[in-house]
C-alpha cells in the first residue's frame, strides 16, 4: 500500500495537552498512517522571527511528523487574515464578517507555496497526499507547479458556500481553479457538493458528469460528498466507563434530580450560542414548570480569541447568560452553568451521557461532531434527546433528532420542552436508528471511503 501523507494546519502531537477539535480525526489519520506508513505535515503552532528553511521531522514508528514554524507576518496574513477572517466567515454564510484584503490573500498564497516547497523533498513517488481544510486550498496547485506527480486529495471540513456568496470573494476564480488541481475533492454534504457543482457549471463554464467527475479549466477532477463521522464504538465505551467517574458523580449529585441540557462548542459565532441561550430563556419564561427543574450546562472553550468578532460574541454570550441567571436563579438553583474550558474526552463523554438533552444549534456547521458524539454516548435503555439545527451537516443523517431552525428562538424553546418531556419509548426509537447508522458509518468508514476514492481517482500529473 502506498504511504499516506496528511497535510493539515495543525499536527496532532505538537498540540500538547490538546483535548479539542482534532481529537478523533487525529486518531483516525494516525490509524491510516500507521497501516500504510506516512508523514503528517503542517504548522508546528510556533511563531518565530524567521521562516523555517525546512520541516522539523520527528519519527515515531511508521509515522513521521513534519512541522514548519510561521513568522508573525505569516500568522497574521495567512491564518488570522485570509483563512479565519475571509474564508471561515464567508464559507459559513457570514458575508457581513468577512474582511478581505489583497495583503492577506497574498500572505495566504505565500504560506501555501512555502508549505508546498518544504513538503516536496519529503515526498516519495508513490505517496498519496491528503490535504485537509480551508487553510490549504491552493496547496495542491503549488505542489503540482513544483513538479509533484503524487495523487492529491483534498477534504473541506467546513461548508462550501452557495455560488452567489462565493462570487463576492475577489479571487473566487483563482481559488476554485486551485482547488481543481486536486485529483479528488471531498465535501461534508450533498448541499456543499451541489453548491460547488453549480459554480463549476454556471460560473466556470465546466461540466459535471453523473459519476462525480468535473471537467473544467482544461483538466479533470472528481468531487464527492464524504460526511465525516466519529469513532462510535470508542465514544460509546468512553461514555460507559465515564458514567461512574468521580466527575460524573459530582455532576449528577449537583443536579439534585433536575434534568440536564448540555451544549459543547468551541466559542465561535457559527455555533449560534446567543440564540441558543435566548431559546433556553424562552423555555424558562414560557414554561414555568421547568423553572428550578432544569439546568443548562454550556461548555465553550475559547477559540481565536485574538479576533474582534470572537471577543464581541463572547461578551454577548456572557451578557445573556448573566441575564438568565439574574432573572431566574433561586438561592439553590442557577439555570445556566457556563464554562470556558476544555475537558478530557472521557469526562466530556460522561457528561453527554448524563444529559437528558444534547443541544446542538449552530447557525451553520460543516458537520458537527458533538451531535454525533451525543448520540454515541447515550445509554441504550434510557437515551436522551438530541435537539439539532437543520443547518449542521449532521442533520442530514441524524433524522431521529428534533430538528430545529436556530434562528427561530421560540421554536427551539418549544422543542426543548418537547425533548424534556418525551417518553422513554419515543426516545429509544429515535435514538436506535441514529446509533445504528453511526455504528455502520463511523470515522474509519469515512476515512476508508475517501482513501478508496482517492486511490481509484486518475492522477492529473500522469495525464
Ligand atoms: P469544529 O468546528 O471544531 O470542527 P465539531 O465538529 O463540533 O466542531 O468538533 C469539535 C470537537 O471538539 C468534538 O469532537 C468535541 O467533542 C471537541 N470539543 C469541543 N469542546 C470541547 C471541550 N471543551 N473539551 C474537550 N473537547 C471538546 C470542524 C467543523 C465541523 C466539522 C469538524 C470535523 O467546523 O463542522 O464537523 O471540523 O470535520
Amino acid at each position: 500500500m502506498n504511504r499516506l501523507v496528511t497535510v493539515s494546519n495543525r499536527v496532532a502531537p505538537v498540540r500538547r495537552g490538546g483535548t479539542g477539535a482534532e481529537g478523533g480525526l487525529a486518531v483516525a489519520m494516525q490509524g491510516a498512517m500507521k497501516d500504510r506508513g506516512g508523514v503528517w505535515f503542517g504548522w508546528s503552532g510556533n511563531i518565530v522571527p524567521h521562516e523555517s528553511r525546512e520541516a522539523k521531522v520527528i519519527e515515531t514508528g511508521r509515522i513521521s511528523y513534519a512541522t514548519l514554524d510561521l513568522t508573525q507576518r505569516d500568522y497574521d496574513e495567512y491564518y488570522t487574515g485570509f483563512a479565519n477572517s475571509v474564508l471561515w466567515p464567508l464559507f459559513h454564510y457570514r458575508l457581513d464578517l468577512t474582511d478581505f484584503s489583497r495583503r492577506d490573500m497574498a500572505g495566504y498564497h505565500r504560506v501555501n507555496a512555502m508549505f508546498a516547497s518544504r513538503l516536496l523533498p519529503l515526498l516519495e513517488d508513490s505517496d498519496v497526499v491528503w490535504v485537509h481544510d480551508y487553510h490549504f486550498i491552493p496547496m495542491g496547485a503549488y505542489l503540482r507547479q513544483a513538479g509533484s506527480r503524487q495523487k492529491l486529495g483534498f477534504f473541506l471540513h467546513i461548508p462550501w458556500p452557495p455560488m452567489e456568496l462565493l462570487l463576492t470573494l475577489p479571487n473566487h476564480e483563482a481559488l476554485v481553479r486551485d482547488l481543481c488541481a486536486y485529483d479528488l475533492i471531498g465535501f461534508q454534504t450533498q448541499t456543499d457538493l451541489y453548491a460547488f457543482q453549480q459554480y463549476i457549471r454556471e460560473e466556470a463554464g465546466g461540466e459535471v458528469l453523473s459519476d462525480g467527475r468535473i471537467k473544467v479549466f482544461g483538466r479533470s477532477t472528481m468531487a464527492r460528498a464524504f460526511p465525516i463521522s466519529i469513532d462510535t464504538a470508542e465514544v460509546a465505551k468512553l461514555a460507559r466507563t465515564a458514567e461512574h467517574s468521580q466527575q460524573s458523580r459530582r455532576l449528577k449529585e449537583s443536579l439534585a434530580g433536575r434534568q440536564l441540557i448540555t451544549g459543547v462548542d468551541r466559542l465561535d459565532y457559527t455555533k449560534g450560542l446567543p440564540e441558543r441561550l435566548e431559546a433556553y430563556q424562552h423555555l424558562l419564561a414560557s414554561y414555568a414548570a421547568y423553572r428550578g427543574q432544569v439546568t443548562l450546562l454550556q461548555i465553550a472553550p475559547p477559540s481565536r480569541g485574538d479576533l474582534a468578532d470572537y471577543q464581541q460574541m463572547r461578551r454577548r454570550v456572557e451578557t445573556i447568560a448573566g441575564h438568565i441567571n439574574g432573572g431566574f436563579a433561586e438561592f439553590d438553583w442557577s439555570p445556566v452553568r457556563y464554562l470556558n474550558r476544555g475537558f478530557k474526552r472521557q469526562t466530556l463523554m460522561g457528561f453527554l451521557r448524563l444529559s437528558d438533552v444534547g443541544l446542538v444549534t449552530p447557525l451553520r456547521d460543516g458537520m458537527n461532531l458533538v451531535a454525533k458524539e451525543y448520540v454515541a454516548a447515550q445509554a441504550p435503555d434510557n437515551p436522551g434527546v438530541l435537539v439539532l439545527s437543520r443547518f449542521a451537516g449532521a442533520a442530514r443523517e441524524l433524522d431521529g433528532a428534533l430538528i430545529v431552525n436556530p434562528y427561530d428562538i421560540e421554536g427551539v424553546g418549544e422543542s426543548l420542552a418537547r425533548a424534556l418531556s418525551m417518553s422513554q419509548d419515543e426516545r429509544r426509537e429515535r435514538w436506535d436508528a441514529m446509533f445504528k447508522r453511526l455504528s455502520r458509518y463511523d470515522l474509519t468508514a469515512w476515512r476508508e471511503s475517501f482513501m478508496t476514492n482517492l486511490d481509484a481517482a486518475p492522477c492529473a500529473a500522469a495525464a
